[in-house]
């Protein structure tokens, strides 16, 4: 449980990010926003609490591992690692341009803070177990995290992946399904069913915690859980909302990807800036 110091410390910082999404969003001409803004609790717990990183020595050997298996969320992504210190956030206007180093999916190469290249779904799980066996193989200390989008489970190499951190208790691997219920062209229910998804992974071997992905408490309660098993990896069901944040994009499929012009973006803002 935070102190209510620490919960308006995340919460006002939540709220800040998402306000650079959507500027970054309105400059770069387009982004998948829906997403970036379900996924967003996640990431500023990890990345503002949780993660044993240092934004001064992003190769550190020892820093935990961290995969947006979900890479169209990079836009996200990209807003937290500048805002931590990784690279001068000034250089975010030149997001998805042609010649800048971030491309709508971040590449490892050229975005410092970027653990794994990622935007193809399906794969992220499969390099989290590999990064945490490889931990476990050479005695390493780090865990390694990996948030997914529901959209992805459709994958089949999800569950390949899912059976073999299963197999070896990988249990130095925190996995996120970013819940919204939604993938690019509808809601996931119509267009490949995932549910009863918790029970899926559990018999892949998994411990499966369902929370509200939004709420602080919750995600730090379950990446604390997760630390402390000792039997099996643990799968975080987070229930989002897509778009959540500004009123008119959430569980609105049409936002999955969207550019903003400056009506649109005033209006968003305002939305976010009185959101609790
Ligand atoms: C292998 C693969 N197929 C297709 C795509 C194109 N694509 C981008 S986002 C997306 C689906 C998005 O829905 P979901 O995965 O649920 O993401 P979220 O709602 O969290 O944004 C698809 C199919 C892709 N990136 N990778």
């Amino acid at each position: 449980m935070l102190d209510a110091g620490e919960r308006k410390r995340l919460k006002t910082k939540a709220r800040e990010l998402r306000e650079k999404i959507i500027e970054v969003t309105f400059t770069c001409g387009g982004a998948h926003v829906g997403g970036a803004f379900s996924q967003h609790e996640i990431l500023v717990a990890l990345y503002y609490k949780a993660l044993k990183i240092d934004p001064k020595r992003p190769a550190w050997e020892d820093r935990d591992r961290f995969i947006l298996s979900k890479g169209h969320g990079g836009v996200g992504h990209a807003v937290i690692l500048g805002d931590l210190g990784f690279f001068d956030p000034a250089l975010l206007k030149e997001f998805n341009k042609t010649g800048s180093p971030f491309g709508m999916h971040l590449d490892r190469l050229k975005v410092p803070g970027v653990d794994f290249s990622t935007g193809s779904l399906g794969h992220g799980l499969g390099l989290g177990v590999g990064a945490a066996l490889g931990a476990r193989q050479i005695g390493k200390p780090w865990r390694t995290y990996v948030v997914m989008s529901d959209g992805e489970c459709a994958e089949g190499s999800v569950w390949e992946a899912a059976m073999a951190a299963g197999n070896f208790k990988t249990t130095n691997l925190t996995a996120f399904v970013d819940r919204n219920r939604f993938s690019l062209d509808g809601p996931t229910e119509t267009l490949m069913r995932l549910e009863p998804l918790d029970k899926k992974f559990e018999a892949f071997g998994w411990r499966v915690l369902t929370i509200d992905g939004h709420d602080f408490d919750q995600i730090l309660d379950a990446i604390e859980t997760a630390r402390a098993e000792t039997e099996r990896p643990v799968m975080v069901i987070a229930n989002t909302v897509k778009g959540k944040g500004v009123d008119f994009m959430e569980d609105k499929t049409a936002w999955h990807y969207g550019g903003l012009d400056e009506a649109t973006r005033d209006a968003a803002l305002a939305s976010i800036r009185k959101s609790k």
